[in-house]
């Protein structure tokens, strides 16, 4: 056997140095955009996420509302393929479907209806925005409009009235008939809300229009809204069944693929990748999960379109356990991102990294993109939020949610877990809870405000600077602890513990 010199590290293991911070490098200035898929040097990738996230293709976590959820902030989901492959593409059109910014009827609710309602109106819907007519219908008379961020379904009595949070229609911007992108209306929505509402001529609520409807184009000034705007969203395959389900996803809509195994690094996904290059060439597809520079170098001239990292270092993984396989995210990260500039340089292509899993703290993601990833795919982190599929159980002192591995019994999804013949030997994953963190709206608003924050700490605005120019060091035992705070914590009741 051969042994590798460098010892396997994790995140928790390093910190970043902080670099000068130019006058130009405030939070409001940080450009969180990059590229999804393959490109050539110098060229703008196909597809470019606005928010360096990805959730994971889990059960448990890409549901069509929360890849509505994401793709409205920036980021993108990958509809899991444990289903058939006609549920799948069903979930794959859920989300194309969906209209930002037109309202339909159910999403409507009376004022009389209580936050409960509301809540479940939102998540089945998958808008932050609820509006409220006098009868309850689309075309009604606009009495006002919440969001999600009037309320806060553990801090308020969800039995409660909404009319009580709601912005009354005076206090509301609204316009007739088509919205343009002015700077006006720009600063209306960052200050007041996350919509405009259109009303006809006689007040009668026409559409919504968001803010993320226009993320697309920053540029001012007079953008007219298009209505026909469709979300992005991906969808996880494997190498068993691809020839039916690559064909059925693209007819659905997917925008991007990924094949989802726990080691990628095989002679079948890159015989799948081969075939789908050659048979589909105009959709993108990513492979994965490789730990080193050899297995990145693999897939990419298979031809995959981003190469996704990560062995065993998931919440829910005991494969590290169970088989003995795997390397820490970090070492992984830095040994994957040196292969790829390394094929830069030879072939003329950039072909993106996702550091998938393992992503405990938020600034782990930081530490992952200054490492070389250029996106992240979390399933914990997502599988917290309202939007996600788990149940939201109650519990001594608050709510969890479920969540479980996709080589947990529970999931049984023998394609990703091949262990030789269909259904799974043993487990290579676990079945359990996260603590339940609300919406998905405000959760990521925030961990993108420190990743922002970090990077300006950095002397960053753009992530390709952040990872040319971050500079990293190793922590010791005793500087971790360091790392925490050292006083006793007040409580609530301002007594001393
Ligand atoms: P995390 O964000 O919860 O730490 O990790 C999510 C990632 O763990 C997934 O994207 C996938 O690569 C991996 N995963 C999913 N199921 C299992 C399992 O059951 C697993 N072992 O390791």
């Amino acid at each position: 056997a051969q042994i590798i010199a460098e010892v396997s590290r994790t995140f928790n293991e390093y910190l970043l140095l902080p670099n000068r911070t130019r006058t130009d490098c405030r939070p409001a200035a940080v450009d969180l955009r990059t590229p999804l898929v393959r490109h050539r040097v110098g060229e703008a990738s196909a597809i470019e996420l606005h928010a360096p996230f990805v959730s994971a293709i889990m059960q448990a976590v890409s549901s069509p509302e929360l890849a509505i959820a994401l793709a409205r902030n920036g980021g993108l989901s990958f509809i899991h393929h444990n289903q058939p492959v006609e549920e799948q593409a069903a979930a794959v059109r859920k989300v194309k479907n969906f209209k930002a910014g037109f309202v339909t009827s159910d999403t409507n609710v009376r004022p009389d209806d209580t936050l409960r309602d509301l809540v479940a109106v939102m998540r089945r819907t998958g808008h932050s925005t609820a509006a409220v007519t006098h009868d309850g219908t689309a075309t009604g008379r606009l009495l006002g409009l919440v969001t999600s961020r009037d309320f806060h379904p553990q801090r308020h009595d969800l039995d409660g009235p909404v009319s009580g949070r709601m912005t009354p229609l005076g206090e509301l911007p609204h316009a007739g008939g088509d919205v343009t992108l002015s700077e006006a209306n720009a600063r209306l929505w960052e200050e007041r809300l996350d919509c405009l509402p259109v009303l006809d001529g006689e007040g009668h609520l026409q559409h919504l229009v968001f803010r993320s409807d226009y993320a697309d184009n920053k540029r001012f000034p007079n953008q007219v809204v298009d209505g026909g705007k469709r979300l992005r969203v991906g969808a996880g395959v494997n190498t068993h069944d691809y020839r039916e389900r690559v064909p059925a996803l693209l007819e659905a809509g997917a925008d991007v693929l990924c094949f989802d195994s726990s080691d990628g690094y095989s002679d079948w996904q890159a015989e799948a990748l081969t075939w789908t290059k050659k048979n589909y060439p105009e959709i993108p597809i990513g492979g994965g999960n490789v730990v080193d520079g050899e297995a990145f170098t693999f897939l990419a001239e298979a031809g995959a379109d981003f190469v996704k990292i990560g062995v065993g270092g998931g919440s829910i993984c005991i494969t590290r356990d169970q088989k003995g396989i795997g390397r820490g995210q970090a070492s992984a990260v830095l040994d994957v991102a040196a292969a790829r500039d390394a094929f830069l340089e030879r072939t003329g292509d950039y072909v993106p990294l996702c550091s998938d899993g393992g992503l405990v703290e938020d600034y782990h993601v930081a530490l992952a993109l200054a490492m070389g990833a250029d996106f992240v795919m979390m399933g914990r982190y997502f599988a917290r939020f309202d939007q996600a599929p788990g149940a939201k159980v109650p519990t001594r002192d608050g709510f969890v949610k479920e969540y479980w591995g996709e080589g947990s019994n529970r999931a049984r999804n023998w394609q990703r877990y091949g262990q030789g013949g269909q259904g799974l030997v043993f487990e290579e994953g676990v079945d359990g809870y996260v603590p339940y963190a609300g919406d998905l709206n405000e959760g990521l608003a925030t961990t993108m405000a420190k990743i922002k924050s970090t990077m300006v700490s950095c002397g960053s605005v753009t992530l390709p600077e952040f990872q040319s120019t971050a500079r990293l060091t190793l922590v010791s035992e005793q500087s971790f602890q360091e790392s925490h705070a050292s006083v006793t914590l007040r409580d609530t009741s301002g007594t001393v513990a």
